[in-house]
């Protein structure tokens, strides 16, 4: 036709998101902390995973790491220290349709949140879990977490701390329902972005505990794994976080664990003189809340008063 150019199209195209359309505030965290690097892997895998930004939403307690939902431009809660999950399970219950992503510290998680690290575990709505773990409260500057190794002097402790460090994988294994459990290291880019992308493929909670960097409070705690080969265990399956080859060959050390196995999971993550690395545990099998309380989100405001006026009915007196 006169004037039409032939390609015109008049569909719109899908839209192909890029890695801009998630980057949101600048980061406010020291150079070299760990959380950047998580903060880019979640940005690669939303673009990569093509998660509409309006149907993805960020939830998060309160820390260094629960600033993480600022940086991210998608929906985001920054909620309260120790509740980034009962906010997660609530916007996982009533909107089935988002993508759920939830970001907690090891103070937030395993200390004052740890009644609803428990019961969310057991939940096992659909959401990844990510637990960046710097073994210390970063934002309140260095008192002692849960997972501070016995020792360290921190300002809560300044003679160190006297217990031995809780176990957050362990514990995980350990709660009913439990259905994804995966540790990563924020310095590794491809295994961390590998784990990330196994878990929100996962149809469950997927917990995954990044050990993560503080340089500011926490300077070469982890400097024995970086520099020694042999401390970190790859942990390797086909049924496992699939690396690149050229990526899985810079392992030195690498040990086969399937993850079906969850009494080997659990002797996997109980070692501590080694840090193994990849996916622990996965049961697809394991039963959802979330299936539980998505059930009547469709129904109209009609429905719902007859079905509640059908159920009292059933207590009529003839
Ligand atoms: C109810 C309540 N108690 C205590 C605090 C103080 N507080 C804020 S963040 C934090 C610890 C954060 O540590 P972690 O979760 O490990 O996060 P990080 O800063 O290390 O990333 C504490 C104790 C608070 N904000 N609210
Ligand atoms: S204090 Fe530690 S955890 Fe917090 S931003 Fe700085 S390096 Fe990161
Ligand atoms: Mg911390």
């Amino acid at each position: 036709m006169y004037g039409l150019k032939e390609d015109w199209e008049l569909e719109p195209r899908p839209r192909q998101y890029v890695l801009d359309d998630y980057v949101g505030a600048v980061p406010r965290w020291c150079s070299g902390c760990g959380d950047h690097s998580v903060l880019g892997a979640l940005q690669r895998l939303a673009r990569d995973e093509q998660l509409p930004p309006e149907k993805t939403v960020v939830v998060s307690g309160i820390g260094c790491s629960s600033r993480f939902p600022h940086y991210m431009k998608t929906y985001g809660f920054h909620g309260l220290h120790g509740r980034a999950l009962p906010v997660g399970c609530g916007v996982r219950s009533r909107r089935p349709d988002l993508h759920v992503f939830v970001v907690t510290g090891d103070g937030d998680c395993c200390a004052i949140g740890t009644a609803h690290w428990i019961h969310a575990i057991r939940y096992n709505m659909n959401m990844t879990v990510m637990m960046l773990d710097n073994n210390i409260y970063g934002l309140t500057k260095m008192q002692s977490s849960p997972t501070t190794p016995k020792g360290y002097r921190s300002n809560t402790h300044p003679f160190g701390t006297a217990l031995r460090p809780l176990n957050p994988l362990t514990v995980t294994l350990g709660i009913t329902d439990a259905s994804f459990v995966a540790q990563t290291v924020d310095w590794n880019p491809p295994h961390l972005y590998a784990t990330l992308q196994a878990a929100h493929r996962h149809q469950g909670l997927s917990f995954v505990r990044v050990l993560q960097r503080c340089p500011h409070y926490m300077p070469k705690i982890w400097d024995a794994l970086q520099q020694d080969p042999q401390k970190v265990v790859l942990l390797t399956h086909d049924g496992g976080i699939r690396l690149d080859d050229a990526v899985a060959r810079t392992f030195k050390h690498q040990e086969a664990h399937d993850p079906s196995d969850l009494g080997g999971a659990r002797d996997w993550a109980a070692r501590e003189d080694v840090v193994p690395i990849g996916l622990f545990y996965r049961n697809q099998e394991s039963d959802r809340y979330d299936e539980f309380t998505h059930h009547g989100l469709g129904m109209s405001a009609a429905d719902k008063v007859a079905a509640v006026q059908r159920d009292l009915d059933r207590f009529l007196i003839d």
